[in-house]
């Protein structure tokens, strides 16, 4: 079988499919079942320095090809949630915690007190005040805010860049700029849904964050724009759900993929990825790094 083992953004991996933020992230215990599962690594929910409830419910709504959610970065802080991440770590598999801050200081800051393998900086919340892609919209506010997490922390950092800009490069870029050693594309679309009996927006923030299959397509050509020009790994994420879905991903230019809605069908998602992937680089009698990017070098 071929080899799936690869050295992304700092970080040596046992297969290239991770567990994305947000799903299934909140606890130790379901960090490691996506390890057992045969996740090649697994992202947190994102961690603040204060304890949030998180937006009004309801919080998440299924509408045709994906999710809508507005959770509202809910979490304990990063203070209570170390012992979680000591826990996932027992799965054997690098645990990147994702972090967020509204400032440059305060992302630092997280750094310096969480002890993990490595950072997925959340510059791209669709809907939360001061938070999230309220930041990361700014590609000067980008470079700062990787270049002081950089400064602060001795393990590799990865910018979760958001797809609702006119230009995601700029923000590849400019988290290039700052020291990243990877970005990861793409957080979800800000997007909303309306119950047509009452006409009120169904969730409780009114606006959220679409993820899933109908977003597939645009984080595709996100992963393409950025892989083309960055000299750091793109980390593709958004509607894979299938190992067809990796391979495409992966030949768009994602040095490794990362899984979060489609968690919804099971733990058992990481192994038919994986499976799948080692199946098709046998029968086309390829490497992951001869398909990283092929589709590239055809046009
Ligand atoms: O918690 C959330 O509502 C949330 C986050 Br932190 C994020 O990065 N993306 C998203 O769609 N929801």
């Amino acid at each position: 079988m071929p080899s799936l083992s690869v050295h992304v953004g700092g970080l040596d991996l046992k297969n290239p499919v991770l567990l994305a933020a947000g799903i299934l992230g909140t606890t130790g215990a379901s960090l490691c079942r996506a390890s057992r599962a045969g996740a090649g690594g697994v992202v947190t929910k994102s961690i603040g320095s204060v304890p949030r409830e998180g937006h009004p419910g309801p919080c998440i709504v299924h509408v045709d090809c994906g999710l809508l959610n507005a959770m509202g970065l809910p979490n304990p802080s990063y203070r209570d949630f170390q012992a979680e991440i000591d826990i996932a770590r027992s799965g054997g598999v690098p645990v990147i915690a994702s972090i967020f801050g509204s400032s440059a200081e305060e992302f630092a800051q997280i750094s310096r007190n969480l002890d993990a393998d490595a950072f997925e900086l959340n510059l791209s919340c669709p809907h939360a005040e001061k938070y999230g892609s309220e930041l990361g919209r700014y590609p000067d506010l980008v470079e700062s805010v990787t270049g002081a997490v950089k400064a602060a922390s001795r393990v590799p950092v990865w910018v979760k860049l958001t797809p609702n800009t006119a230009d995601i490069l700029d923000l590849g870029l400019a988290a290039q700029r700052g020291g990243a050693d990877a970005v990861v594309a793409i957080n979800t679309l800000k997007a909303m849904a309306i119950d047509i009996e009452t006409g009120y927006p169904i969730l409780g923030n009114r606006f959220g964050g679409l993820s899933g299959r109908a977003i597939k397509p645009v984080a595709v050509r996100a992963v393409y724009d950025l892989a083309s020009r960055l000299e750091i790994p793109v980390i593709g994420v958004g509607g894979i759900s299938s190992w067809e879905d990796a391979v495409e991903m992966i030949m768009a230019g994602a040095s490794s993929i990362q899984v979060g809605t489609a968690l919804l069908q099971g733990y058992g998602v990481f192994e038919e990825i994986v499976s799948g992937l080692s199946a098709y680089l046998e029968r086309k009698s390829l490497t992951l790094a001869e398909l990283c990017g092929m589709a590239g070098r055809r046009s």
